[in-house]
């Protein structure tokens, strides 16, 4: 029988951990080295990697041009989070918890830095008052669904995909736990979806956008591997809402944004131009 764990009086690192992230994670946060950020031409200047955290933003920027708000145009940076990327100097400036997205805008008298997918999805609905309601009420709605994610994504990767697909070693504990979850809260989107075309109601808004990359790519395959596993097939209104989405053209733009993985065609490492979406091929499935 495998000894059993025994928590040491005083935590320390194990630099042996294993598993896909263990050679970039550290228990402390601040630059590890010192390197500025590239910067481009446009207002907005985005550091970032296809991520579904990363592709929130990416969609809301490709859909806020397609909307003709021109104001919107902006460099999307790679941030290599495998590489430590997000460990560089400049790019903890922007942002001091280390992780992609991170954005500038640079429209106002003083660059100004904003962090958290979430607050930059906020910031950019609210600059230019697209993808969310202005009435009290449906923004109320909006907002809980926004924050809905962001509370629950972290159950949905960090716990379930680290310890379905990431973790070293498949520890059932770990995984019975993070899968009862998940499916709880599929559950819970289903059923809302079942009532309303969009995730906040009738308006496609920032809720979906956010809700988008991590529970509809769950939904389709794309992240995971546990169509089987986790029987989302029965997930019909989920998947309903995912295949509407798939139709939008700055959701198609937006996921490959930053992507560095898939076939050459389907990946765009940096985005400094609309042209650059010329030799790839949007619409894959
Ligand atoms: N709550 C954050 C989460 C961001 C996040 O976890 N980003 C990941 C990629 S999806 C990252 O940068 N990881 C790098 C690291 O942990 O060092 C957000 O929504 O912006």
């Amino acid at each position: 029988m495998a000894k059993e764990y025994v928590p040491p009086n005083v935590w320390k690192m194990d630099d042996n951990m294993g598993g896909n992230f263990s050679a970039i994670n550290r228990p402390t946060a601040g630059a590890r080295v010192k390197r500025a950020l590239p910067e481009g031409k446009h207002p907005f200047q985005l550091y970032s990697l296809a991520t579904p955290n990363g592709v929130k933003v990416t969609i809301m920027f490709e859909e806020l041009l397609l909307a003709g708000v021109k104001e919107a145009e902006y460099d999307a940076f790679l941030i290599d989070i495998n590489e430590g990327d997000q460990f560089t100097s400049g790019f903890v400036d922007i942002n001091p918890n280390s992780k992609i997205p991170a954005l500038i805008d640079k429209t106002g008298d003083k660059p100004l830095r904003i962090f958290e997918s979430g607050s930059i999805l906020l910031y950019l609905a609210d600059k230019y008052q697209r993808f969310i309601p202005q009435s009290i009420e449906k923004r109320a709605e909006t907002l809980n669904w926004l924050f809905w994610q962001m509370g629950s994504a972290p159950f949905l990767g960090g716990g379930f995909g680290h310890f379905y697909k990431y973790a070293p070693k498949k520890i059932e504990y770990g995984i019975n736990r993070y899968a009862m979850e998940a499916k709880r809260q599929l559950d819970v989107l289903d059923r809302k979806l079942s009532e309303t075309p969009f995730v906040a109601g009738d308006e496609y808004t920032i809720a979906d956008m956010a809700i988008f990359p991590w529970y509809g790519n769950l939904v389709k395959g794309k992240i995971y591997d546990a169509v089987e596993f986790l029987s989302l097939h029965k997930y019909k209104h989920i998947i309903r809402w995912a295949d509407m989405l798939l139709q939008r053209e700055g959701v198609l733009r937006g996921r490959l944004v930053n992507r560095t993985w898939g076939d050459s065609d389907q990946q765009l490492k940096e985005r400094h131009s609309k042209t650059d979406f010329e030799q790839i091929d949007i619409a894959f499935r």
